[in-house]
């Protein structure tokens, strides 16, 4: 520990710190934009904005705070006149070579250079500019508006650091410099997994979500149509934020309610078909578990999970050779819009086309998933529409609905009713921990009496564990990141440790850190919250196992007799390509 001074205020601190983090340890505001540490996960401190200089004992010339590590007897002033006029400087600059749309900017309210512009009470800009000139690029999840990007690089640190996916890399010098893709090619035409965590971190429009928003508009006032919603597990603990609620509060009914209010059919949720791909994707697990066990070498394990989308977009591209081994059993949003289209629609005389399925997640690579080709029929999709926690945030303001006050009901049955274990889906190893609560039980053949027993430390981003299965003892992988991931897939490609099962999430935190929730800016205990209050709802659940939901075991009895049966492989069952 050494002391330096900022602002005439005496503070300890450790070596390796920076003047950025010091000043706000004691509750110093150094204006920042592309320096973002979320925690020991995500750190981008390319220094490239300059909007944090400061003056250093009394030195000629300007540094700046997120990347000068402090030393011993340091004197920081953060504020003065000087500093000011280069911070005008400064953002003028960034501002002349920026579009300045910002009234119909989908980061408008959210982005960070508007905030820091309303701040700075910037009232001119004396520079003309010369604008780059990139076109915007679409694809079916996410639009990149190159125009706005400010060369944080925060994306690039996000898609090359920490999801390894090698995407984004800044090219060309000046004005003309930007984050592009290769050759500037769509992200369609890229090896993008659509994790929409580069979205996440992005502090203008230049990264955002598609929005469906009008098609969702267009199908509710179509009378011909019958337009249901199925809402993700981690939405429910995300959207209040929106609307100024606590974080982690549960607002699923009132969801329910302003659907309901726009015009919704039905309502139901993605937390049911959870439950669904837990029956599934236990019995996969129970029989290569069985066969591996009893000796059978043809038998290959570890199963991964593959309900998250990213997720398996990053195994198609990056281990094709591994594809024999993800658990084949549909995501919950896919097996949902299955059942509705397939089992539901007929039931209630509809034509599946005249059934618009609307799926709500916090995911943007749902919107891929829901348009590929293996879950269309006839030209149909399964999931028509997949919108994001925060387009159903605008829409709730669109419709003009009192959100907060909002008087909830319970989701349309069935297709409504859940068990704790669906709705751990939404955070980092909930997938894993539902499937061996209910493989427990079957290969063990007794009660799972501890139902916690996996007590996971999440935040880690990879955990490795053995765990007590009965007399067995079994390995298990959970990694959410796609960095993580590929650590594991490395493991298993070179042997060096035999895992029984997997779990990955492409997103921090699993789903609740989807690229379609909230913005959480820099504060990552927003993250913890929302798996507390997931944590907390499945506690509070009278059934924690997907294979005690009724509901389920109803659809086994009039529909696919047992789990993993023909017909159920048929509907319930999917593949993946190289
Ligand atoms: Fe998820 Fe899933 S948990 S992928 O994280 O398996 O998006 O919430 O809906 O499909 O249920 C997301 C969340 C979600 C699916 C489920
Ligand atoms: Fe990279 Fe994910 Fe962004 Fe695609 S969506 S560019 S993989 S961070």
């Amino acid at each position: 520990l050494f002391e330096i001074t900022i602002d005439g205020v005496k503070t300890q601190v450790s070596e390796n710190t920076t003047i950025l983090t010091a000043a706000k340890n004691i509750g110093i505001k150094i204006p920042s934009l592309c320096n973002l540490k979320l925690d020991d996960y995500f750190f981008n401190n390319h220094a490239t904005c300059r909007i944090c200089v400061v003056e250093v004992d009394k030195r000629d010339g300007l540094y700046p705070a997120c990347s000068t590590i402090c030393w011993d007897g340091m004197n920081v002033v953060t504020n003065s006149s000087q500093i000011i006029q280069i911070r005008k400087n400064i953002l003028e600059l960034l501002i002349s070579n920026h579009p300045k749309d910002c009234l119909i900017c989908s980061k408008s309210g959210e982005c960070e250079l508007q905030k820091l512009t309303q701040e700075f009470r910037l009232k001119e800009i004396r520079f003309s500019g010369e604008r780059n000139q990139f076109k915007s690029e679409y694809s079916e999840s996410i639009i990149r508006d190159p125009e706005k990007c400010i060369m944080c690089r925060r994306c690039e640190t996000m898609c090359n650091k920490v999801q390894t996916c090698g995407v984004l890399s800044a090219i060309n010098k000046g004005f003309h410099s930007v984050v592009s893709t290769v050759y500037g090619n769509n992200l369609d035409k890229t090896v993008c997994t659509f994790c929409g965590q580069c979205v996440s971190v992005c502090p203008v429009g230049a990264l955002h979500e598609r929005n469906y928003i009008w098609e969702v508009i267009e199908a509710l006032a179509d009378p011909n149509k019958k337009v249901i919603a199925q809402v993700a597990p981690a939405v429910r603990v995300a959207l209040g934020e929106e609307f100024g609620m606590d974080v982690g509060l549960n607002v699923e009914k009132k969801i329910v309610t302003a659907l309901k209010k726009m015009g919704f059919d039905g309502v139901f949720d993605t937390t049911w078909a959870a439950d669904l791909t837990i029956m599934e994707e236990a019995t996969e697990l129970k029989e290569r578990l069985e066969g591996y066990l009893s000796g059978d070498k043809t038998i290959k394990l570890p199963i991964l999970t593959s309900c998250c989308p990213a997720w398996v977009n990053f195994i198609e591209y990056n281990f094709p050779n591994l594809l024999d081994i993800p658990s084949t059993s549909k995501s919950p949003q896919q097996m949902f819009s299955a059942i509705a289209k397939n089992v539901w629609a007929p039931k209630m005389g509809i034509d599946r086309k005249n059934l618009v399925v609307v799926s709500i997640m916090p995911c943007l690579a749902k919107k891929y998933e829901a348009s590929r080709t293996e879950f269309i029929k006839d030209g149909n999709r399964d999931t028509d529409i997949s919108i994001s926690t925060r387009e159903l945030a605008d829409m709730i303001k669109y419709f003009n609905i009192d959100f907060k006050e909002v008087i909830g009901q319970e989701f349309d049955s069935p297709m409504g009713e859940y068990t704790g274990a669906g709705i751990i889906f939404g955070r980092t190893g909930g997938v894993l921990e539902a499937a061996l609560r209910t493989a427990y039980e079957w290969v063990v053949g007794e009660e799972l009496k501890d139902i916690d027993f996996l007590k996971l430390e999440i935040s880690k981003g990879l955990i490795v564990k053995k765990v007590n299965f009965g007399p067995k003892e079994l390995t298990i992988g959970i990694a959410h990141g796609l960095g993580n991931a590929r650590k594991l897939l490395e493991e298993i490609e070179s042997g060096k440790e035999i895992y029984h099962a997997i779990e990955i999430m492409a997103c921090h935190y699993g789903c609740v850190g989807g690229g379609g929730q909230p913005f959480v800016h820099e504060n990552i205990d927003i993250l913890n919250k929302r798996v507390e209050a997931l944590n907390d709802i499945d506690k509070n659940c009278k059934l924690r196992k997907s294979h005690e939901n009724p509901y389920i075991n109803n659809l086994y009895n009039e529909y696919f007799d047992f789990p993993c049966s023909e017909k159920a492989k048929i509907l319930l069952h999917t593949r993946f390509f190289k």
